[in-house]
């Protein structure tokens, strides 16, 4: 037994009698003693994930315990779905029983048309549940993080990279958490150029932050114009990655905080069509920090008209934020702690750099040999 290897599996079927279906593969792997089935994850009712039409799927995961090489599984798990009646592999085509291999060990292999760990892992909420069911504190040999921090990054979703889009990455926190820096940063690493705020052209900022709250509305005006012309879906060319020190739906937060009553009605009429012309991010780095910290980077940095900004003021953002990334839908979400006043270790740059090539869809030549960039199904 020494040698046995604990692998996990992904079970999905959206044809026929699901779960018998999902039952029996089980049973028919632990058939003939060289694969143990120690632990089954609930399973659950899922949407159809891509652009095919088809019925829901029954999802899960499986946990085993295997004297068998990744191969030999492998050939296993194809035997199995023959015999349940599923057809030809046909990617994203609806199917009696699919059996992927998720994990074997904290083994990384790419043999043969054999990728482990299954490259969509970190991208399906559903995978990721079973997952946490099984073992929260498995860590994900890829990125070197535990499956509960990668389920939390969804938010309960579950996506697809598409090449075809652009790679939009929005990095995102209250004022002082020092969004510019990371973003730079991060432009240096992926060779793109970053598309930062323009606090220092706004002409209105300084006024507002000086107490000047008649012209709160055309501040946010002029956010609003200068970011659908930078980040509209006809200007960010496909495929190429994007870099932003905020995102663009921090404009509601500071909306709501800055404008009366009257003004916010009419902001968020305006607001709604503006939003749909702009690219939605793939992925947000949401920095952290505590308010009081914040302001101590604040002035530090010295930007004039930002030295009236409070503590009170730092806190209600702060809240704002944690609530709207406590419901976020629209991508994944890292959420990162900020660096204190010295900026950050190689080390921490290199483990960040890591995690976003997982969820951006770039040429091979950026991506180096970690990155999942095949789909599979
Ligand atoms: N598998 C696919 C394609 N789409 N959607 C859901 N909800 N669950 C799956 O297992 C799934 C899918 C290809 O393997
Ligand atoms: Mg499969
Ligand atoms: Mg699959």
């Amino acid at each position: 037994m020494t040698d046995w290897v604990t692998a996990y599996i992904g079970l999905g079927s959206n044809l026929g009698d699901r779960e018998r279906t999902i039952r029996e593969s089980l049973r028919m792997l632990g058939g003939d003693g060289s694969i143990e089935v120690t632990r089954v994850s609930d399973l659950q009712e899922t949407a159809p994930l891509g652009q095919v039409a088809q019925p829901n799927y029954l999802n899960g995961v499986a946990e085993i315990r295997t004297g068998l090489g990744p191969q030999e599984l492998l050939q296993r798990f194809k035997a199995t779905e023959a015999a349940l009646g599923r057809g030809p592999h046909a990617k994203w085509a609806s199917r009696t029983i699919d059996l992927d291999l998720l994990l074997y060990g904290d083994r990384i292999i790419r043999d043969n048309g054999l990728i482990v760990p299954h490259p969509d892992v970190h991208l399906r909420s559903f995978v990721l549940e079973g997952l946490c069911q099984l073992d929260p504190d498995l860590i994900y040999p890829l990125l070197k993080v535990p499956m509960r921090e990668l389920l939390q990054r969804l938010g309960g979703g579950s996506f697809v990279l598409n090449q075809d889009a652009p790679q939009l990455i929005s990095v995102a926190g209250v004022i002082g958490v020092g969004k510019t820096t990371l973003a730079k940063k991060l432009g240096e690493v992926f060779r793109t150029t970053v598309l930062f705020e323009p606090y220092d052209t706004n002409p209105f900022l300084p006024e507002v932050y000086a107490g000047k709250c008649e012209l709160a509305l055309d501040c946010q005006l002029f956010f609003l114009v200068h970011r659908t012309k930078e980040l509209g879906r006809e200007i960010l060319p496909p495929g190429r990655i994007a870099i932003t020190d905020y995102v663009f739906d921090q404009e509601m937060i500071y909306a709501r905080r800055l404008l009366g009553p009257t003004q916010l009605a009419l902001y968020e009429s305006i607001y709604r069509p503006f939003f749909r012309m702009v690219a939605t991010p793939g992925l947000v780095i949401y920095l952290q920090d505590s308010p009081a910290n914040c302001l101590q980077r604040i002035h530090r940095r010295n930007r004039p008209y930002e030295q009236g900004v409070s503590l009170d003021f730092l806190e209600a953002l702060d809240g704002d934020y944690q609530h709207m990334f406590a419901n976020w839908k629209a991508s994944p979400v890292i959420r990162m702690p900020a660096s204190r006043l010295t900026g950050y270790a190689p080390a921490v740059v290199e483990h960040l750099v890591l995690q976003v090539k997982a969820y951006v869809a770039m040429e091979a030549e950026l991506m180096g040999s970690n990155g999942p960039l095949a789909l599979s199904c």
